[in-house]
């Protein structure tokens, strides 16, 4: 199909990928380090609009120039191109990456004819057998095991890796729930192997452990996608979406910056590259400290009144040394419907503006609920303000998903009025009523695909505005929880965002009393959801912003096993992210509360999740510390099966290198030492259940183990000293503890004190030793031989 070019402009040439571009042909290579070809022949288009009538051109014969304001040089070279008719110019940029596997580059569009046009789809890389390519991961070898690491469009969608023979999971709630989860310009495939993606996506050759990451910088202009097919047509092609937005003549519309990165699967933190380089680009903000508290929504939902607020603060200062929460957050149930924000139910007889205040006279974070730009049609604004409902072209409030009980509609946040009005909600709840963290809810909805009163805008030009507003009325200083944001749209806004579906008191999804039909739904509400994205997202946590996991519901009463309720423990403790509670806490036993004890400090550090390339169900997570005794790691492994599984843990899995260790489990407190030769743990895990194992290299000297007291089993360890005839070790935890530590010693102590008291203990082991303790912030052991 091509001449043969006697020589690329070879543009970017990176250590680990070059981007070889043909002007001429308007096509350009991606090559690795090895001189494969990853894509070969790839171009770039214009699809749009003109008089109802729709265009696709490929972009050709590009020559040097520049025809964008605000393209500038320093950002890379810079090349102009012409539709056939004359009706678009285009301006290719091509920057210079700044790691060693990245490169990025840009489209800007100019209206260069006499009549106007509207924007559908601006294609950055179009690249497949159809245009002569082939997608081919490997260094040199025949590709044989592929998956696509997909991120879905909100914090609801599903991200996770299929394997390459698969079909990506849809949603059977149709207009009930796509409109929410489901970005208007991603196409939902349907087909074996071709799968759609948000933002970012991965193609992984999991023989070769490589990867090839195909995105964007941001979602501030337009929201971008990316569809790629691994089946026998090995297609891949990213754009940008228009949305049909209106671009009158003269007029330019440019694109985020598009991005490839070569993904090394072999290295810890393959995507950490690409991650940084868009909190970069963004200006990400990443609080100093997780946030720690208690939310109202997974034990009362909408049922909530001021009393039953005010009985949980009650219980938060009540256990405030050994469960130090510093958040109480109220959620959705206050308002009389959603849209009506000044108005509140009779079970808030004075407004929330006073439990704000007790909250904060308490010491804590007032944090509240809202939803600013999804409309109940029950609500008075629905009816107040028809002008500033986001229509579709047949004039209907468009369609937000089914949720309070009725389909919502979105605000045209183009209305100067209804931005206003939004913006007035959050500046009354920071300021009138004093509360300083805000959980911003359902923002997809002002993101839908209608007929915008501005039409010049894109959907993601629209919210980035939104948000942006959002965050200027809160203030810098408030804390901003996304949820269901569009990822790209919080980015540099919010502190925190939700990163999965919201979890339940069950474990699969249930509807209408029925959880089979609904098994496979992706983004409902369940545990299993949740727990998912949880790990399919770990990577974006403290570079994008503090993941928020959603809560933790540990009581009980609900439909979760005691091994469920430990596995949503694990996941939640393990992956850094906020920590909020959701039970009832004056109903709450001591037994479970210790649950969430055990998460305290939080360990802002995440685990890595070593097989979120491999499935859509990740289930194995290694998190590496440092104490005064040494380093150790904490693995775990989650069983996913609905069946009791037997497992034999390695080292060789979780890349722990040669040698003796320790290996104690958390969940049922056994200790083993075992060799270089042995598997780390072998078990039968219960359906759904996990393992939490703390594991640390033999040493001569005595040694810590183990504990009940912390998950990571060495977190409460402040120091400690031995000098040949006298080990000294401190505990330190910042809240009220007591339980058994675990210790392996050179033989039987003469004297154990603790706190300068004679403690009894028990041998355990051959040389292993358990000792009880209890402290308030601190304990000192000592121990005699
Ligand atoms: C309050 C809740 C909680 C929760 C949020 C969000 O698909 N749905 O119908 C649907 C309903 C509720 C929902 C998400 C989806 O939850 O994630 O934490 O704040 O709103 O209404």
């Amino acid at each position: 199909m091509y001449a043969a070019s006697p020589k690329p402009v070879i543009s970017v040439n990176q250590p680990r990928i070059r981007f070889e571009f043909y002007p001429n042909q308007g096509a350009f290579d991606l090559v690795s380090r090895e001189g494969q070809n990853l894509v070969q022949r790839a171009n770039t288009a214009v699809q749009w609009f003109q008089d109802g009538k729709p265009h696709h051109e490929r972009l050709i014969n590009w020559r040097p120039g520049c025809g964008i304001d605000g393209f500038g040089q320093q950002s890379g070279e810079t090349y102009l191109s012409r539709t056939a008719g004359g009706e678009i110019e285009a301006t290719l940029q091509i920057g210079a990456g700044d790691t060693e596997s990245l490169v990025t580059w840009r489209l800007g569009i100019r209206n260069t004819g006499k009549q106007t046009i509207k924007v559908d789809r601006i294609v950055l890389l179009q690249a497949g057998q159809t245009v002569g390519g082939i997608l081919s991961m490997a260094t040199g070898k025949l590709v044989s095991k592929l998956s696509f690491y997909t991120n879905g469009w909100q914090s609801w969608s599903f991200a996770g890796a299929y394997p390459a023979d698969r079909k990506a999971m849809r949603s059977k709630l149709g207009i009930l729930q796509e409109p929410m989860i489901i970005n208007a310009g991603t196409p939902q495939p349907d087909q074996l192997g071709v799968f759609t993606s948000d933002f970012f996506g991965v193609i992984n050759d999991l023989e070769n452990r490589c990867g090839l990451l195909l995105g964007f910088l941001s979602q501030r202009e337009q929201y971008g996608s990316l569809q790629v097919k691994l089946n026998l047509d090995r297609e891949a092609v990213l754009w940008a979406n228009g949305d049909q937005a209106v671009l009158q003549p003269g007029a330019q519309m440019v694109t985020d910056w598009a991005v490839v990165d070569w993904v090394d699967l072999t290295t810890d933190e393959p995507l950490s590259g690409y991650m940084k380089r868009v909190a970069a680009e963004n200006g990400a903000r990443v609080p100093r400290q997780a946030m720690v508290g208690w939310c109202s929504w997974y034990q009362f939902y909408t049922k909530i009144s001021e009393e039953i607020i005010q009985r949980n603060l009650e219980a938060v200062k009540a256990s405030e040394k050994r469960l130090p929460l510093n958040l109480v957050q109220i959620d959705d149930g206050f308002e009389t419907e959603v849209g009506d924000w000044f108005s509140m139910k009779p079970e808030f007889p004075r407004g929330v503006k006073p439990l704000a205040g007790m909250i904060r006279e308490s010491g804590r974070v007032p944090g509240i609920w809202f939803a600013p730009f999804i409309v109940n049609p029950r609500s008075r604004l629905y009816h107040e303000h028809p002008d500033w409902l986001l229509r579709n072209s047949k004039g209907r409030p468009v369609n937000a998903g089914f949720c309070w009980n009725a389909l919502d509609t979105g605000l045209d946040l183009t209305v100067p009025a209804a931005l206003d009005y939004s913006r007035e909600v959050i500046r009354t709840a920071v300021e009138d009523w004093g509360f300083s963290f805000l959980k911003l809810d359902f923002l997809y909805a002002a993101a839908l695909p209608g007929v915008y009163h501005d039409p010049t805008r894109t959907r993601a030009q629209v919210m980035y505005q939104g948000i942006k507003a959002l965050r200027e009325a809160m203030g810098d200083d408030t804390f901003f929880l996304g949820c269901g944001m569009p990822l790209g749209s919080g980015l540099g806004l919010v502190d925190s965002n939700r990163i999965g579906p919201d979890v339940s008191g069950d474990w699969y999804p249930r509807l209408y009393g029925l959880s089979k039909p609904f098994k496979n739904e992706p983004s409902v509400p369940c545990a299993r959801n949740s727990i998912r994205n949880i790990l399919t997202r770990t990577m974006l946590h403290g570079i994008w912003w503090a993941n928020d996991p959603d809560c933790l519901m540990v009581r009980p009463d609900t439909h979760l096993s005691l091994e469920e309720v430990q596995t949503l423990t694990t996941v939640i403790g393990l992956t850094g992210g906020s920590l909020l509670v959701s039970d009832d806490l004056p109903a709450l036993d001591e037994k479970r509360k210790r649950m969430v004890e055990i998460l305290l400090p939080v360990c802002d550090k995440s685990a890595r999740v070593i097989d979120w390339a491999e499935q859509p169900t990740p289930a194995m997570l290694r998190l590496d510390l440092d104490g005064d005794n040494g380093p150790w790691s904490v693995l775990a492994w989650i069983n996913w099966s609905d069946e009791p599984a037997k497992v034999r843990l390695t080292r060789q899995q979780y890349g722990i290198p040669e040698g003796d260790y320790w290996v104690s489990s958390f969940w049922d407190q056994k200790i083993q030492l075992r060799t270089s030769r042995e598997a780390l743990w072998e078990t039968i895990v219960a359906p759904h259940a996990s393992v939490v194992l703390s594991v640390r290299k033999k040493k001569d000297t005595p040694q810590y183990l183990a504990s009940d007291i912390h998950l990571t089993q060495g977190m409460e360890l402040a120091s400690w000293k031995w000098d040949g005839h006298v080990l000294q070790a401190d505990f330190a935890l910042k809240r009220q503890f007591d339980g058994f530590i675990s210790l392996a010693l050179p033989g039987v102590p003469d004297q154990v004190l603790v706190n300068g008291a004679p403690q009894d203990y028990e041998h355990i082991g051959h040389n292993i030793f358990r000792i009880p303790i209890r402290g308030d912030q601190k304990t000192i052991v000592s121990i005699r031989f």
